[in-house]
């Protein structure tokens, strides 16, 4: 096994054929053995663009039961019923001249092993299903949802080969951020230059909206305009992942754009750092999920309290809910407001075995993201009542300080036999960071 993985980073074009039939079989076997008496799922692919020449891409459900990458496709799988039919259009010659070739259904049934019809025949096939009495089950429904999220929250070793080759083209895009990122770039240059380094690796696309948010913007968590102009003494949050054969990475770096970390930021970028070093710790197969989460959180709330910025680890402030009425929240939450971390995989927030089991398992695919934002707008965030005047006063002395320093720092995971990885080895130390931004000095 390890040699044939070996091979496969060796020579990635051999990954071309990414899954064999017999996996797509298997794939299709555990979802017709989950599903409920006399159901009988039916998928159809992605539809396709609304508009002309965009690119098309497949369901991740088709995807992952059939290899299929065609629009105007479609599976029907039985409970008992061995290996599903594929559908999929007709070989034509004079569409070919313009849309490309055509798997045809000799092709789809070499590529899925299971026989395949002309996807014309299967509205026919659904109907005299349903007269029979069959209960349909797609995968836009929960019982098909979540059969697909079982199966696809544990990834076989073929998967997580992809998923490492996603995140190793990742990886190559920051370095290369980090190498060229100068004050006064637009964010969109990163972007670009990230982008580039994508596609040149072989990867189709991003796998979600590259986010580059410079400034104020660090501490937008979705922000993805990236359209600013840096300035010097910005910090640039860049959360973005490759999609390599249709399995995503997710890796987020924030780098300062003068080069050099100020020593607010070091602070801030140390308590992100040391929280994600807590969590890893906490991320060993066979151990409980919500470790990860509250061993970050118990390091950013002590040091936060550390530096000031909030009252003490466990301290709670008044937070108004849409309601209206006040409620008690904890005063880290202020400052690290997101999850610690998901699955990944065929979509970037891929099922992950753990929302079930709460245990970290092999086959598993995740990321660790710890994040520290200091809003400028924070204050007006907070209801003035009495209980929190204290913890504002506080906050309007030290927050120009800290003011729009938003640190992310993600990574992603692969548990195998050999237990937890890290695959998305980008420079993430302040001093390996400043090492590769450093450039002579004309
Ligand atoms: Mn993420």
């Amino acid at each position: 096994m390890t040699r044939i993985l070996l091979l496969l980073f060796l020579f990635p074009a051999l990954l071309a054929g990414q899954f064999t039939p017999g996996e797509y079989a298997a794939r299709r076997a555990a979802a017709a053995a989950k599903l409920p008496d006399g159901a009988v799922m039916v998928l159809r692919s992605a539809p396709e663009p609304q508009h002309d020449y965009l690119e098309y891409s497949q369901s991740p459900a088709m995807l992952y039961l059939t290899g299929i990458r065609e629009a105007n496709a479609g599976l029907v799988l039985a409970r008992g019923g061995a290996t599903g039919t594929v559908f999929v259009q007709p070989r034509d010659p004079a569409v070919e001249v313009w849309s490309g070739k055509r798997i045809g259904p000799e092709g789809a049934a070499t590529l899925s092993g299971a026989p395949a019809r002309l996807v014309g025949e299967l509205d026919r096939v659904v109907d005299s299903l349903t007269r029979a009495g069959a209960r349909i089950v797609s995968d836009a429904e929960p019982t098909g949802r979540r059969i697909l999220e079982q199966l696809r929250g544990r990834k076989s070793p073929a998967e997580l080969a992809l998923i490492r080759r996603a995140a190793e083209i990742t990886v190559e895009a920051h370095r290369e951020a980090m190498r060229i990122a100068r004050a006064g770039m637009h964010e969109y240059e990163l972007e670009a230059a990230i982008e580039y380094v994508f596609r040149r690796s072989g990867a189709e696309r991003p796998g979600f909206a590259s986010i580059v948010g410079s400034g104020p913007n660090s501490t937008t968590l979705h922000y993805n305009a990236n359209d600013r102009k840096t300035e010097p003494g910005d910090v640039v949050v860049m959360d973005v992942g490759a999609s390599y054969m249709g399995y995503s990475a997710d890796v987020t770096r924030t780098i300062p754009l003068s080069g050099v970390y100020s020593p607010e930021q070091r602070e801030i970028y140390g308590i992100v750092r040391a929280a994600q070093a807590a969590a890893e710790r906490n991320a060993k197969p066979g151990m409980r999920s919500r470790f990860m989460l509250d061993s970050a959180t118990a390091v950013i709330a002590e040091r936060l309290a550390r530096l000031g910025l909030i009252e003490s680890p466990t301290a709670t402030y008044d937070s108004r809910g849409p309601d209206g009425a006040l409620r008690q929240a904890r005063q880290v939450g202020l400052f690290f407001y997101h999850g610690l971390g998901h699955g990944i995989g065929l979509e970037v927030h891929d099922p992950e075995q753990y929302y079930d089991s709460g245990i970290i398992a092999e086959g598993s695919a995740f990321t660790i993201e710890p994040g520290v934002y200091v809003r400028e707008n924070l204050l007006d965030l907070l209801a003035d009542t009495p209980r929190n005047r204290a913890l504002i006063a506080r906050l309007r002395e030290l927050l120009p300080r800290y003011r729009n320093i938003g640190v992310r720092i993600e990574d992603d995971y692969i548990v195998t036999s050999q237990g937890l990885e890290w695959i998305s080895r980008a420079p993430r130390e302040i001093e390996e960071i400043e090492a590769l931004m450093r450039r002579p000095t004309p």
